[in-house]
C-alpha cells in the first residue's frame, strides 16, 4: 500500500546476484537532443497554446471525472476509495488524503465547481491530533497533504486554505521536536509538544532525505523561519553522512536517524542495500530539486548530488540483454556491499518506482549543465518505456528482472534468444521452482517478482519531463499509448483499480477481455498519475518547469526569485 515502506516481498522473489564492478563509461551519442540553455523546458516559442492536444487532454480529464465522481458519491472525504467495492479506507489518519492529492489536479483540470467544494471541504478537515492521537506518518502526510495544500495555495492563490496549511504544518513541523533535531516519522504528533519525540532508529532513507522541499516552501509563504531553520539542519545531517555508507555518495535504504550527532557514521550503516527504488527514491530527487528551489541559499545540494549523481551512474543504472529497440536504454537495479573491504553486489532487479530516475536525471543536466546526464535519463525514460511495450498488458510490472549486459563498458550487448529461453528457466527466476509462468515473459525479462500495476505515475513522470525539456512529440505520442492501456485495463465501475498481474494476457471469456483488478487505488492516481498524463497533452506553458518545482507526489511548488538556484 504504501510503495515507500514496505518493498512487497513475493513469495517467488529470488536473490538474484551479480557480482559487480562494472563502470559506466557510456552515453556518448544518444545526448544528440541536449541544447544548452538558461531554461529548463524547451523554447516553444510563442504560440504554445496550439501545442495542446485537446482530444487526448479531454481523454484524460474524462477519466479523471469518472474516479472523482466515484470518490464523491462513495468515498467522499475517506483516505481513498476502493475502486472494485467502493467501500473506503482511513490509512492516513483519515484526514482527507484522496480530497487534498486531489485539490491541485483538479484546479489545473478547470475542473473549477468541483475544486470549490473540494476547497471547502479540506477547511472541514481538523488536523488536532491531540485527541486522536493517531500515529503520524510524517512522509506521506507531508508529501500528499502538506504538499498537496502548498500547491492547491500556489496555483490558485486561494487564501482559505492559509490556516489549514499552517494547522497542518505546525503538527508535521512538531515531528522534528527530538533531541537532535532528526524528525520522528512515526509519532503521535501534537502541535506544541511538552515532550520530545525520539527519532527513528530504522526508517526508510526516503522519509528522512525527502521532507526539504515541503517545509522549505511553507517557511516561504509563512514567512516562518523556524521550518527553514529545521530543513537546513536535515540537509546537514545528510552531508555530513554521504561518504560513511559502505558505498561512499549513496545513502542506505534504510537509516538510524537516532544516531546523528555525536555516532557519526551509524546514520548511513543502517543497511547495506542501495538502489533509487523503494524506501530511497525520492530522497535523490530532493537533492536536485533542493538546488534548484534553494540553490542561492545553500550548496549543499548541488554537492550531494554530484557525490550521490556518480555513485548512482557507476553503481545502480545498467543496461540490458533485450532485443535491440533502435534506441537507447538504460535500467536501475540494486546493489549492496556489505563492508568496505567487501565486493559489491548487484541485483538487476528493476522497480516502476525507480522509473522517476529518467526525469531526476534529465532535469538535473539542465539545473546543474551537464549533458552527458541528459542522455541518461533519456535512456532511462526509455529503459521504463520499453517495460510498458514490452509487456502483455501495455504496463509496466511493479518489480522485474532483465540481465545486464555482460561488459558494461559503452556497448550494448546482442540479445540471445537461445541464453535468454534458458536463463528464464533457471530455478533461481522462477516462483518455487515452476517455471511454467515465465513462458509469458516478453523476450529480455528473465523474472517478474511483482507483476502487479499499482496506478503508479513514475514512468509517464519521466515521460513528461522529456516532452517539456524536448518539444520531441515522440514522448507525447508514447505517453499516449500507455494512457490507452492503463485507461483500458484499469478503469472500474467506481473509478480506477490496480491491476493484480500484467504479464498475463486478460482472456476473452472472462472479465470482458479484461485485466484482473486489485480493489486498490492510492491517492497518487489522483495527485500524480492523471495529471502527468493530463499535463503531456495541454500547452506547455501550464505549470512551466521554469516556474515551478514538483515536490515527489507531482504536487508544484512556486519558485522563488532570488533563493532559487536555477
Ligand atoms: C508517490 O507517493 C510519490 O511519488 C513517492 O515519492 C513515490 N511514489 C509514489 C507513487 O508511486
Amino acid at each position: 500500500m504504501q510503495r515507500k515502506y514496505g518493498r512487497p516481498v513475493a513469495a517467488f522473489a529470488f536473490f538474484f546476484i551479480f557480482l559487480m564492478y562494472f563502470r559506466l563509461g557510456i552515453f556518448g551519442d544518444s545526448s544528440s537532443s541536449w541544447t544548452s540553455s538558461n531554461k529548463i523546458q524547451h523554447d516553444f516559442g510563442k504560440d504554445v497554446k496550439s501545442l495542446a492536444q485537446i482530444s487526448r487532454q479531454r481523454a484524460v480529464r474524462k477519466e479523471f471525472i469518472h474516479a472523482w465522481t466515484g470518490y464523491q458519491d462513495h468515498g467522499w472525504m475517506s483516505d481513498s476509495l476502493r475502486p472494485l467495492t467502493g467501500r473506503t479506507e482511513n490509512q492516513f489518519c483519515g484526514w482527507s488524503a484522496t480530497l487534498v492529492d486531489a485539490l491541485d489536479t483538479l484546479w489545473i483540470m478547470q475542473l473549477d465547481e468541483e475544486f470549490e467544494e473540494a476547497v471547502n471541504a479540506t477547511l472541514n478537515i481538523d488536523f488536532d491530533n491531540s485527541q486522536k492521537r493517531c500515529v503520524v506518518n510524517l512522509f506521506e502526510t507531508t508529501i500528499r497533504h502538506l504538499g498537496g495544500l502548498i500547491a492547491a495555495y500556489d496555483l490558485s492563490g486561494e487564501q482559505r486554505l492559509m490556516p489549514q496549511i499552517v494547522e497542518l504544518g505546525e503538527l508535521l513541523h512538531s515531528a522534528f521536536n527530538t533531541w537532535n533535531g532528526m524528525p520522528c516519522s512515526h509519532c503521535a504528533l501534537v502541535r506544541n509538544p511538552t515532550e520530545t519525540f525520539g527519532p527513528s532508529s530504522n526508517i526508510a532513507m526516503a522519509a528522512q532525505g525527502s521532507l526539504y522541499l515541503e517545509f522549505a516552501r511553507l517557511a516561504q509563504i509563512t514567512e516562518d523561519a523556524r521550518y527553514m531553520k529545521s530543513v537546513l539542519q536535515l540537509t546537514d545531517a545528510f552531508a555530513r553522512t554521504q561518504n560513511d555508507s559502505t558505498i561512499p555518495g549513496l545513502w542506505p535504504e534504510l537509516v538510524d536517524a537516532s544516531s546523528v550527532d555525536g555516532f557519526g557514521r551509524h546514520f548511513a550503516g543502517g543497511s547495506f542495500t542501495y538502489s533509487v527504488g523503494a524506501l530511497s527514491d525520492s530522497a535523490y530527487e530532493y537533492l536536485v530539486k533542493g538546488h534548484l528551489m534553494l540553490g542561492h541559499l545553500t550548496t549543499k545540494y548541488q554537492t550531494m548530488w554530484t557525490e550521490a549523481a556518480r555513485a548512482i551512474r557507476k553503481y545502480i543504472i545498467f543496461r540490458a540483454q533485450i532485443p535491440e529497440t533502435g534506441k537507447e536504454l538504460m535500467f536501475t537495479g540494486i546493489a549492496t556491499r556489505y563492508s568496505d573491504l567487501s565486493d559489491i553486489m548487484f541485483e538487476p532487479r528493476t522497480e516502476h518506482l525507480g522509473c522517476f530516475a529518467g526525469g531526476m536525471f534529465g532535469l538535473a543536466s539542465r539545473v546543474f549543465n551537464q549533458p552527458s546526464d541528459f542522455a541518461i535519463g533519456e535512456a532511462l525514460t526509455n529503459g521504463c518505456v520499453w517495460a510498458y511495450q514490452a509487456s502483455p498488458l501495455g504496463l509496466m510490472p511493479e518489480t522485474y528482472t532483465a540481465l545486464p549486459c555482460p561488459l558494461m563498458n559503452g556497448s550494448a550487448c546482442e540479445f540471445n534468444s537461445s541464453t535468454w529461453e534458458e536463463d528464464k528457466k533457471n530455478p533461481a527466476h522462477c516462483h518455487a521452482s515452476d517455471c511454467s509462468n515465465n513462458d509469458n515473459f516478453p523476450e529480455g525479462i528473465v523474472s517478474v517478482s511483482d507483476a502487479r500495476y499499482l496506478l503508479r505515475p513514475e514512468a509517464i513522470e519521466s515521460v513528461f519531463y522529456y516532452w517539456r525539456m524536448t518539444g520531441n512529440e515522440y514522448w507525447r505520442d508514447i505517453g499516449w499509448e500507455m494512457f490507452k492501456a492503463v485507461r483500458k485495463h484499469t478503469r472500474s465501475s467506481y473509478a480506477h483499480a490496480s491491476v493484480e498481474n500484467v504479464m498475463k494476457e486478460p482472456d476473452p471469456e472472462e472479465y470482458g477481455g479484461r485485466a484482473i483488478q486489485r480493489d486498490e487505488m492510492e491517492s497518487f492516481w489522483f495527485g500524480e498519475t492523471l495529471k502527468y498524463f493530463y499535463l503531456l497533452f495541454s500547452e506547455p506553458s501550464l505549470v512551466s518547469l521554469d516556474e515551478y518545482v514538483f515536490n515527489t507526489e507531482a504536487h508544484p511548488f512556486k519558485l522563488t526569485a532570488g533563493v532559487r538556484g536555477f
